[in-house]
């Protein structure tokens, strides 16, 4: 009984043993990674070398789209490219030649290179969201956040997946990403449901322990040196919030162009992002932008110097009209060997000398590339989880950041490339209109009274279910934050109110035939004819017009401009102040006249098929108009 016993034991142990020695070499194998990595110092001697590794091999990179070269693709390619546009709304095949961790061109203002940051700037935690997004350009936005942020301050990338259901997101991701990163800089996190692009961001803000958050589409490539000026100017003021310069990478090609537009942003009151110039008064404000352009070699370069002579550009005076129109050439002075003097383009080097390295003020953001102090971001009450799928989040943090206390700038050093697509890839469940519902939580919670131009354009909107805005009203509250005429006085003083300050504003009636001008519904990013159409009765946002204290016959960009010849229609083009957009009204006998031609605005006869004209003023009744309304300024 005994012996036999015991040699069972043995036998038992001898199993356990073996058990005990499979299960740590099982832990020892799948922790490798964990543990090859156990000191921080080691982890970050490895993001060390892959990130210098990777800087040293940029140069001589060759291949498909290298260098941010663009793609062509022909034939069976370009077929198939062609066959794929519309589910991805880009050139899929095109991205997918591509190497995921391809070289860009460093687009950066030469002064850009010459900054140097401090050292111990915050860490940053970068949330790259998606839907069903595709394989390549997922990647490729990873890779490049990874290969070109010094490691020392990026503490993680995190892949926030709101709820795709593309087959090779699941498994194969996680796969890749292990292997690719065995340092687990890269991570993975999964919403439980379709959250939209509003709560994905909100659930990776919450996942995320660095210094800084910075969101990014799931279509990106950050550019050379982009992380530094970022965390450097959070570190500076904890409370900007900043956005990279954006860069378009083609839809059709994949190629990397740098914009150099320098664009910021604002918005229609239709609560559509737009791009604009960068307006006078933050040119004036930013220090850099004061900067004189050197007339070499004719004069020496000034700015405190004594021994500096100076030349304003020279602006032109028409001599026949005395048209005022600036000189947006900014050329400098050269001198021929005959001893005349000549104009000639500002050399390259100094146009560069005029692209700036400062942040640049912004009212508003496009939304998706943006950098924020994690603290900041949730004091500034984060977002607003009522917004569904896509649209508004990005006007309602620009006026909560201005109107909170915070600031939003461009960092014209920090440069990430966005595929601009041409449509949305991905389902919205229930097909609502979620840019106009979350439009109408923002424009109720932050615009005040100002909230009615938005309802002038969408007033299909009004009654609608938009939701429980109390939780945000009550931040609002909470925050002491200005109302949103401070926002628009002070942060978008430009911005045109179509019904404030002007003389007369809404529809334009000529009452003998009941016509109103109208827009007809054409873009009005684009320069298109003034129409008629018959009168709405407020109905129509396209029969808004406004008679500003500038004398022009605008709407919100666009003004009237008139070339003067008798019986021509009258195109609605950008305002920008000349004499060909100056009108006056005279109520009493109904005229709209152009200042400078002495011309009337005319109804027009059928032949004018339905566009309003100027002709020579002859008191009839199609020269008759009256204003909705008069503010008798
Ligand atoms: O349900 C969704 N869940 C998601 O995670 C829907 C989308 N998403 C992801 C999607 O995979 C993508 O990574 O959200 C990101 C943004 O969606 P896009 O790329 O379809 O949006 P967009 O680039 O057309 O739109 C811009 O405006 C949006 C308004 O809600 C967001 O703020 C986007 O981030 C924003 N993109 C940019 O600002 C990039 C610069 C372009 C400009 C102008
Ligand atoms: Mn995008």
């Amino acid at each position: 009984m005994l012996p036999r016993l015991c040699r069972r034991n043995r036998l038992d142990w001898k199993i356990l043993s073996a058990v005990a020695l499979i299960c740590i070499i099982g832990y020892l194998f799948i922790n490798y990674d964990k543990l090859k990595f156990s000191g921080n110092s080691e982890k970050l001697n490895f993001r060390q070398k892959r990130f210098f590794d990777y800087q040293a091999s940029e140069a001589s990179r060759s291949g498909h789209g290298e260098k941010g070269t663009a793609v062509l693709l022909q034939d069976e390619e370009k077929k198939l490219a062609d066959s794929l546009f519309e589910k991805e709304a880009f050139n899929i095949i095109a991205s997918d030649k591509i190497a995921l961790d391809r070289s860009v061109v460093d687009v950066r203002d030469l002064r850009c290179k010459s900054i140097t940051y401090p050292k111990d700037l915050p860490t940053a935690s970068v949330i790259v969201i998606f839907h069903n997004e595709a394989w390549s350009p997922l990647l490729r936005t990873a890779h490049s956040v990874v290969n070109r942020s010094p490691p020392q301050y990026l503490h993680e990338v995190i892949l926030l997946d709101d709820f795709s259901d593309r087959p090779e997101l699941g498994e194969k991701l996680r796969k890749y990403v292990a292997e690719t990163w065995p340092d687990q800089i890269v991570k993975i996190v999964r919403t439980k449901e379709r959250s939209g692009l509003i709560r994905a961001r909100l659930a990776g803000a919450k996942a995320a322990t660095g210094d800084v958050l910075i969101f990014l589409d799931s279509h990106c490539e950050a550019n050379t040196g982009w992380l530094e000026p970022l965390l450097a100017r959070i570190k500076e003021d904890r409370t900007a919030v900043l956005c990279p310069e954006i860069d378009l990478i083609d839809k059709n090609t994949l190629q990397y162009g740098g914009t150099g537009s320098y664009s910021v942003g604002g918005f229609w009151w239709s609560l559509h992002f737009s791009w604009r110039p960068i307006p006078e008064h933050e040119q004036k404000r930013r220090k850099s932008s004061v900067d004189p352009i050197r007339l070499e070699p004719l004069l020496a370069r000034i700015a405190d110097d004594r021994t500096s002579v100076l030349c304003p550009i020279v602006d032109a005076i028409d001599a026949n009209t005395l048209e005022y129109s600036r000189n947006s050439g900014y050329n400098v002075g050269g001198f021929s060997w005959s001893l005349h003097f000549t104009w000639r383009d500002v050399p390259d080097e100094d146009k560069k000398s005029r692209k700036y390295t400062d942040p640049v003020r912004s009212p508003t953001m496009a939304g998706g590339l943006f950098a924020a102090s994690r603290e900041f971001f949730f004091e500034i009450g984060a977002y607003d989880d009522g917004m569904d799928v896509w649209g508004g989040e990005n006007l309602e943090i620009s006026f909560r950041t201005w109107m909170c206390g915070g600031k939003l700038e461009f960092i014209p050093c920090s440069r990430v490339g966005h595929i601009f697509r041409s449509s949305h890839p991905y389902t919205f469940p229930g097909n609502k209109d979620t840019h106009g519902i979350n439009s109408m939580r923002l424009a109720e919670v932050w615009m005040d009274e100002y909230k009615r131009l938005f309802y002038f354009h969408r007033r299909d909107l009004l009654g609608q279910d938009y939701g429980d805005i109390s939780e945000r009203k009550s931040l609002r509250q909470k925050l002491n934050c200005k109302s949103f005429k401070w926002f628009l006085d002070n942060v978008y003083p430009e911005k045109f109110i179509p019904d404030e300050n002007v003389h007369a504003w809404g529809m334009v009636r000529n009452p003998a035939s009941n016509l109103c001008l109208d827009t007809l519904q054409k873009d009005e990013k684009t320069i298109f004819d003034i129409g008629l159409f018959s009168c709405q009765n407020g109905a129509s946002a396209n029969e808004v017009f406004s008679l500003s204290l500038n004398d022009e016959l605008r709407r919100e960009e666009g003004c009237m401009g008139f070339s003067g010849s008798d019986g021509t229609r009258i195109p609605l083009e950008p305002c920008n102040n000349s004499s060909r957009q100056k009108w006056k009204h005279d109520k009493d006998s109904g005229t709209i006249t152009h200042t400078a031609s002495g011309m009337c605005l005319d109804k027009a006869d059928e032949m004018s098929n339905g566009f309003v004209v100027a002709k020579k003023c002859n008191g009839k009744d199609s020269q008759k108009w009256t204003f909705e309304h008069y503010l008798d300024l």
